[in-house]
């Protein structure tokens, strides 16, 4: 599954966002293979479900009327503070965390209630643009330290006869989650000295900081949008980094009231309907929340993770089904499963994303929307319905 980590400074709102976006009840059985655990959850990417082209909806429990979750795993990262590459607060078992993670949420006050420490300041008095670049910083300071640590076995393997750079610098890479593309693409992007005993600390660091680029991008939530006077959200904007305007609290709010009967929401909407009785303490609250929603188009959580996924990470909805005509399972359950692979793949990727089994025993795959066979090179679309013939099937 899809790792999203949480990071930012303690009071930032993560636990927040993390207990916001994790609520919805999961079935933790339906996932074997991730742990559960305090800070390890299961949350959703919001797409639009192909039902929505038929007559009847698939009644699939991560579809609520054509809206479609997607799970992922979400990992609420204990606050980072400046200097955590030095291991000031606790700060290496952090960014050890985070190397699990696919994508980053930074997540930051946006109100500016909080100073560079995260300890609790009155609104507006620091100002939080200053807090987006540290995480950058922390990370890549931090990669440098263990490419830094690295070094010396680099460059006793140069004394080596068949040495090559670029395999033990990709190999170095790999471990940090670089794939084969993303390690051709920085080796390309770096100037740097063929024998490792030249390479200087600035060359580490641009090593260590085009790695983190390559495999930990960040979307910057700003939250608390809720209290932060909006010229702070502006100017956040404004920055030349994606940036999305969040209210955790709102969103736990949201999701309570809406377990609670009380209001009409699914997540990622943009507004919502009150349906039950509440008292006029709630009703004020709740309009409260209506005018942030309507002035940043929702809360912003659903929006954060799924800009993650979809945009940073590129990665499509495919549908698998074994009725073509039905986009059914065997059983008749519609469009039961999705899943979330990176753009570029192929009917091949998600025979093997649904079992290896059917991966190995793949023989070719049907568009279940022409009823047409598609190619085995056929790059994969948001949204595509595939019916793959396997001899494990
Ligand atoms: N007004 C407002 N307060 C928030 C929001 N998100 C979190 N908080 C508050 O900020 C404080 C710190 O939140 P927490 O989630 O524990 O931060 P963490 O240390 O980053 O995990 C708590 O008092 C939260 O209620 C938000 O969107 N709006
Ligand atoms: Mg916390």
């Amino acid at each position: 599954m899809l790792s999203i980590a949480l990071a930012g400074k303690p009071n930032a709102g993560k636990s927040t966002f993390y207990t916001a976006a994790t609520m919805a009840d999961v079935d933790v059985a339906n996932y074997p293979f991730t742990t559960i655990d305090a800070n390890r959850g299961v949350s959703y990417v919001r797409t639009e479900c192909p039902c929505l082209e038929r007559e009847e909806r698939c009644g699939n429990e991560n579809c609520h009327d054509g809206k479609r979750y997607v799970p992922i795993e979400l990992l609420d990262v204990a606050g980072l503070v400046p200097g955590a590459h030095e291991g000031k607060g606790l700060g290496n078992q952090f960014l050890d965390e985070l190397t699990n993670a696919d994508v980053i949420v930074n997540v930051i006050d946006a109100s500016g209630g909080t100073n560079e420490k995260g300890e609790p300041v009155d609104i507006g008095s620091h100002d939080p643009l200053e807090d987006i670049d540290f995480i950058e910083t922390e990370m890549d300071m931090w990669l440098a330290g263990i490419v830094e640590r690295n070094w010396e076995g680099v460059e006793r393997k140069s004394r080596s006869p068949d040495f090559d750079l670029d395999e033990v610098l990709g190999d170095m890479m790999s471990g940090f989650g670089a794939s084969p593309t993303d390690i051709a693409r920085i080796l390309r992007e770096l100037e740097y000295p063929a024998d490792p005993i030249q390479w200087t600390d600035d060359d580490r660091e641009a090593l260590a900081t085009e790695i983190r680029q390559r495999t930990k991008p960040i979307v910057v939530a700003a939250n608390k949008i809720d209290v932060a006077p909006e010229e702070n959200v502006d100017r956040l904007l404004d920055l030349d980094k994606p940036v999305i305007p969040t209210s955790a609290e709102g969103e736990r709010a949201l999701r309570n009231a809406a377990e609670g009967g009380l209001i009409d929401y699914d997540p990622g909407d943009a507004d919502f309907e009150i349906t039950g009785d509440v008292s006029d303490a709630q009703c004020e609250a709740l309009e409260g929340l209506q005018e942030t929603m309507a002035r940043w188009e929702g809360t912003g959580v659903q929006a954060a993770l799924d800009y993650a996924v979809y945009e940073l990470l590129d990665h499509l909805t495919a549908y698998p089904v074994q009725d073509a005509a039905k986009w059914s399972d065997g059983s008749g359950n519609v469009l039961p499963d999705a899943f979330l692979l990176a753009q570029g793949s192929t009917p091949v990727d998600l025979a093997y994303a649904v079992h290896s089994d059917i991966g190995d025993g793949y023989l070719h795959a049907v568009d279940a929307r022409s009823s047409r066979e598609i190619s085995d090179s056929y790059e994969l679309e948001e949204g595509d319905v595939i019916k793959i013939v396997s001899t494990a099937s």
